[in-house]
């Protein structure tokens, strides 16, 4: 019998641990070895005939290496398939037993371990980290019980609200297939010719022209399980729940232009991030969240709770934080673990079931499905990364790369010869026993009426940004309409969006040179067979409850942390060292990162004599992948400065990138210089020429804020 659900947290965690630890290579103190393990003495030369002689075919060696080369490659995840990921743990805050009988959420006491995967989805593998996109969120808990995944995104609706449109909207979304362009972009005919037909996904397509789209950083996003699930407690009753991350750090972006820089600097910029991050002990942390609705308010709102193009909203259904995620430990081979990780929305546990949300439904097939191609065999769950850490027995045999040896003559159940084993579990063993939900209904290929409002939560999603996030919105889709090469397309969009917004439509409109069709063009609703006329179906906009969401706006996150912001030092020769050392210390007590950028690498020496260890040069850094810059007195150092015009350009893009700046002694002439009086009134300038001690505390504030898009709006930015 599995006795596994008796044992404590510590041993579930050294289970997965020791897990992964059989298959992890130590090759200190060994000798090199052929696959079969015999020891090589030349790994320099192929056996040849004669020492200019041709290669032999008999250089078992050789063609051993070679062929496994030549295999190293496994297709990569038709979407998502640029990722990071990290080990960590998951830990309830307190019982959650009124709801679900999970266990790993019932017991406080409980460290359940993680392995988390983030990733964009329309590029390739190679493909930069800050591309315009949705971020996957995938969370794989190794519960006692079985493995549990939240498959989720950074963004908390979808596109479509039909599994069967999936491939039609990646298709869409992907390089045109007659060019292969362009790379993990949506900025294409194709990608808004499909959207534009499909205006269901008009809720998804203002999440994704908002800055969530380009995230500073993974450990900064905020995740959703997106479908409504379900609970099921100890006594069978149900509830409907909605799954939600919230990052500890806040909820942050860069700018547009900046993640197109970042692309071309640093394309390994998230993934980086994350990895120093760990690293470094900074370890990120998210706390889960659930919104539970009860099985009799399934009707009560506006929107069906089975449509994923929608939210509840936080007013309507709060967030409970039920429990905590921290990633503490970074992959040892970024293939055999984030590579070869295979989620699956329907890996669930006793305590958890699905909805009939239709996107969800056709996720079931399609996760197992896509790893029999990627990973190539029904035996993937036998990889160490995708193995439970609870006991596995099934009759199950066979298949490519098979692991386990099974013992003994018995493959079948029910037998005798076997003892009757493995047999099945009983309820209250664990055993799965999907929820019994009440069907009655006629088959049908269709959709439900209560699925047709495809705009109010859209427009309630624009309502909710700040101006800046507004304006950030007008030119993403300006951008993207702008890349788009038939006008038919652009077109069609304006009419779309006069639905969510007139003043948004208007102002798009204008940056396109388009007019704003008078009045607004009905959108055709695509979503029926051949014998409806879509014309007699048009998508509906149902009045919301509310017209504001707190939650929606990114203006509204945690703006009281500095930790693990990376803030540049631009300092040369006679560079004021006290100034530097004290804005180091200060910053680093309040969790941020710095780094000195010089002329060149090696070390400075300050006004005083002493030597300063210099960690980028102006040729390797840019200002893109810092949040801050701070330009130390020093007179000798800021004229070296001036003449630097890489230190100009760097402070000028962190200005334009609506960054924190601070200077002190002659430092503050550095930046008056380079601005020429634009940097007067700016609450994230922070100039003082006197070295006053609270002018740390005004920068550590100022950085906190995360970036100061009022300047933006000032349109006072001079680069
Ligand atoms: Fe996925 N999705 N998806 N998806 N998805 C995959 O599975 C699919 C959807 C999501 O880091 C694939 O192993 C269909 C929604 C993430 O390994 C594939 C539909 C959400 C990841 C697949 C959806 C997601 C995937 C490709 C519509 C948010 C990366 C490789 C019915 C809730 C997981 C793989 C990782 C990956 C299919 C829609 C999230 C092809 C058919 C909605 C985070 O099976």
């Amino acid at each position: 019998m599995n006795n596994k659900a008796n044992k404590n947290d510590n041993e579930t965690g050294d289970a997965k641990s020791k897990d992964l630890e059989m298959n992890r290579e130590d090759a200190t103190d060994q000798f090199l070895t052929t696959n079969q393990g015999l020891r090589i003495n030349d790994n320099q030369n192929s056996l040849k005939a004669g020492e200019r002689g041709a290669t032999l075919l008999e250089d078992f060696i050789l063609r051993e290496k070679i062929t496994h080369f030549d295999h190293e490659r496994i297709p990569e995840r038709i979407v998502h398939a640029r990722g990071a990921a990290a080990h960590g743990v998951f830990q309830v805050y307190e019982s959650m037993a009124k709801y679900t009988k999970a266990k790993f959420l019932c017991d406080p006491s409980r460290e359940t371990p993680v392995f988390v995967r983030f990733s964009t989805v329309a590029g390739s593998r190679g493909s930069t980290d800050l591309a315009r996109d949705v971020r996957g969120f995938a969370v794989k808990f190794y519960t006692d019980e079985g493995n549990f995944d939240l498959v989720g995104n950074n963004i908390p609706i979808f596109f479509i609200q039909d599994a069967i449109k999936f491939p039609d909207l990646i298709h869409a979304v992907k390089p045109e297939p007659h060019n292969e362009i362009p790379q993990a972009a949506s900025a294409h005919d194709t990608f808004w010719d499909f959207v534009t037909l499909m205006p269901e996904s008009m809720h998804m397509i203002m999440w994704l022209m908002s800055d969530r789209a380009i995230p500073r950083s993974f450990r900064m996003m905020e995740g959703f399980g997106i479908h409504t699930f379900r609970f099921i407690n100890e006594e069978g009753k149900a509830c409907f729940v909605k799954f939600h991350w919230k990052p500890l750090l806040g909820v942050h972006s860069v700018a547009w232009d900046e993640a197109t820089r970042i692309s071309g600097k640093d394309p390994d910029f998230h993934r980086r991030d994350l990895w120093e991050a760990i690293d470094d002990g900074a370890f990120p942390e998210w706390e889960f969240g659930v919104q539970i609705v009860a099985e009799a308010d399934e009707h009560k709102f506006e929107f069906d709770l089975l449509d994923p193009t929608k939210i509840i909203p936080e007013e309507l259904v709060p967030v409970q934080r039920i429990g905590k995620l921290t990633l503490n430990r970074n992959p040892d081979n970024f293939f055999a673990e984030t590579e070869q990780v295979a989620f699956h929305p329907g890996h669930l546990v006793s305590g958890i079931d699905f909805t009939n949300d239709p996107l969800l439904q056709g996720r079931l097939f399609s996760y197992t499905d896509t790893q029999l191609s990627r990973l190539g065999s029904p035996n993937f769950h036998e990889i160490p990364i995708n193995r439970s850490v609870a006991p596995v027995h099934n009759n199950q045999r066979d298949a490519q790369m098979r692991q386990t040896i099974n013992k003994g003559r018995v493959s079948y159940e029910p037998n005798s010869m076997g003892g009757g084993c493995p047999f099945q579990a009983m309820m209250k063993d664990g055993g799965f026993h999907t929820h019994e939900e009440r069907i009655d209904a006629k088959k049908v290929r269709a959709r439900s009426e209560s699925f047709h409002d495809h705009f109010s939560q859209a427009t309630l999603f624009f309502n909710s940004q700040s101006e800046a996030e507004k304006n950030h919105i007008v030119d993403a889709f300006s951008f993207e309409l702008g890349k788009v090469d038939i006008i038919e397309i652009r077109q069609r969009m304006l009419g779309i969006l006069t639905q969510v917004d007139m003043t948004l439509a208007t102002k798009v409109a204008d940056k396109l040179g388009l007019k704003v069709p008078a009045k607004p063009e009905e959108p055709v609703n695509h979503s029926f067979g051949a014998d409806t006329d879509p014309q007699s179906v048009q998508p509906t906009k149902v009045k919301s409850s509310i017209e504001k969401s707190d939650a929606l706006s990114m203006a509204n996150t945690v703006k009281d942390t500095i930790k693990t912001r990376k803030i540049a030092f631009l300092a040369a020769d006679g560079v004021d060292g006290d100034a530097l050392n004290s804005m180091k210390d200060q910053l680093e007590k309040a969790g941020a990162k710095t780094k000195v950028i010089a002329p060149k690498l090696g070390k400075i020496t300050s006004s005083d004599g002493k030597e300063i260890a210099v960690d980028e040069s102006f040729l390797i850094a840019t200002s893109v992948v810092y949040d801050a810059v701070f330009v130390p007195g020093g007179q000798q150092s800021v004229n070296a400065l001036k003449e630097e015009m890489d230190a100009i350009h760097f402070v000028n893009e962190a200005f334009k990138h609506c960054k924190a700046i601070a200077a002190t002694g002659e430092g503050v002439d550095f930046i008056g210089e380079t601005f020429a009086g634009k940097t007067k009134d700016d609450k994230a300038v922070i100039l003082n020429k006197d070295n006053a001690n609270d002018t740390a505390q005004s920068f550590i504030k100022a950085i906190a804020e995360h970036r100061n898009w009022e300047r933006e709006t000032a349109r006072k930015v001079p680069a």
